[in-house]
């Protein structure tokens, strides 16, 4: 009876899958423990020609689902979450860590920089190349009634205890005038608000008073839902990619109305930047795009999609070239206006997990199905037809054409997976 189930036709499909799965396994569990995937938030290019990068790991975050939710520090000597600098070579030539999902930077005319620490609710000023925190601001050290009078010590502002409680996303730095401003994102406030930065450096800083202006409120999606990347227009007004609402505002900054929309054809964009000719550099990230558009008749004037998956935001350069972080792809591209990489940064180690899974199921089901065919071929000379090994054969050819098809549409496939993923974002 055992020997019947157990016959050689089995024993090959058996062998096979069991193969299939050891190798799948093995592969994911170098790259994923050897912290090899990781995620690239905001790029920026630095006045010296090196290139600033923000980093997280989905592992660290994915393995320790209780340290964000109990607000436990990241491992002091982690290097899963990290900004660093790379020359043009791709040599790493400066890191900081004891960050959390640091998502954005800005580098200041003194050398220091602005960081958006999302995941320590906080934006800090490092006096770089040091690793110094020269200032510190924290909405969770913030009296928000002293701001608005309707936000009651009930008020989930004044409440600094749920998980990924502001998840604090951007900061953008500008002259104004006699004083310099921080206009900081706090994506789960639904707003933004601008900080008076000189006035926080001469202290006490975290002063309530200092908030000199805001945008959005909490939960009220009509006006924000979820937004990153707040930028100063040369207009004075503000332009927000209002992330989750799948468009982009610009809000008039006395008046607080919306003056100018963008929507109908975004999937979660993420950034949106006023370049010297007026047009607006777009990141659409479950687009899985970049686009260029003439703001005043909104045609798309310019679009890059190379084998992006789930873009962060793009920069526009000086020598006119694109800036690129590719968000899970673990890549930073800069692509010329020919659509034209012309300098990478990093290996999109997810998809080389993918291609190299895909490559074996091959190799594996081609030689499976020789041995299989083979002995069909001899079975069919001795007794007739087997349809059990027909069935085997077609298992095996199912095997390899998905390998084949995953091979050539890796992108859309991850793209398809994101969009399902973060539908209900
Ligand atoms: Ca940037
Ligand atoms: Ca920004
Ligand atoms: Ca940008």
């Amino acid at each position: 009876m055992i020997t019947h189930f157990l016959n050689r036709n089995r024993i090959t499909l058996l062998s096979f899958l069991a193969l299939f799965l050891i190798s799948n396994v093995t592969l994911y569990s170098i790259f994923v423990n050897s912290n090899m995937m990781p995620t690239y938030l905001d790029v920026d290019r630095k006045s010296n020609g090196n290139t600033l990068i923000c980093t997280f790991s989905f592992e660290e975050v994915l393995n320790y689902p209780n340290r964000m939710a109990n607000k436990i520090p990241v491992e002091p000597n982690s290097t899963d979450h990290k900004i660093f600098e790379v020359d043009r070579n791709g040599n790493k030539v400066w890191e900081m860590i004891g960050l959390a999902q640091p998502h954005e930077i800005v580098e200041l005319a003194n050398g220091h920089l602005l960081i958006a620490d999302t995941g320590y609710d906080r934006v800090i000023e490092v006096d770089y190349p040091n690793k110094n925190i020269v200032w510190e601001w924290k909405p969770e050290l913030i009296n928000w009634t002293r701001v608005n009078p309707n936000w009651s010590s009930s008020h989930y502002y004044n409440n600094p205890f749920a998980f990924d409680w502001s998840h604090l996303n951007d900061v953008d730095f500008q002259h104004r005038g006699a004083w310099n401003a921080c206009l900081i994102s706090i994506r789960n406030f639904d707003m933004i608000v601008e900080v008076n930065y000189t006035a926080e450096k001469f202290g006490p800083s975290n002063n309530p008073d200092n908030i000199i202006w805001y945008y959005g409120d909490y939960g009220d999606h009509s006006l924000l839902h979820r937004q990153h990347n707040p930028d100063y227009l040369s207009n004075g007004n503000i332009i927000i990619a209002d992330s989750e609402n799948d468009r982009i505002i610009e809000v008039n900054y006395t008046t607080k109305n919306v003056e100018w929309i963008y929507q109908g054809n975004l999937e979660w964009p993420r950034d949106a930047d006023e370049m010297p000719n007026g047009n607006l550099l777009i990141t659409d990230s479950l687009g899985s795009r970049v686009i260029q558009i003439n703001k005043e008749s909104k045609e798309i004037v310019w679009q890059y999609k190379g084998d992006l998956i789930n873009p962060y935001e793009a920069d526009l350069l000086e020598n006119e070239n694109v800036l690129i972080g590719n968000g899970i792809g673990g890549v930073v591209y800069e692509i010329n206006p020919d659509g034209v990489i012309v300098w990478r940064y990093g290996l999109s180690y997810l998809k080389s997990v993918v291609y190299l899974n895909c490559i074996i199921s091959i190799l594996m089901g081609v030689l499976f199905l020789f041995f299989t065919y083979t002995k069909i071929r001899t079975i069919n000379a001795v007794r007739g037809k087997n349809t059990k090994n027909y069935v085997i054969v077609g298992i095996l050819i199912g095997f390899i054409t998905i390998s084949i098809i995953i091979l050539l549409t890796y992108t859309s496939i991850t793209i398809l997976i994101f969009r399902i993923l973060f539908s209900s974002r």
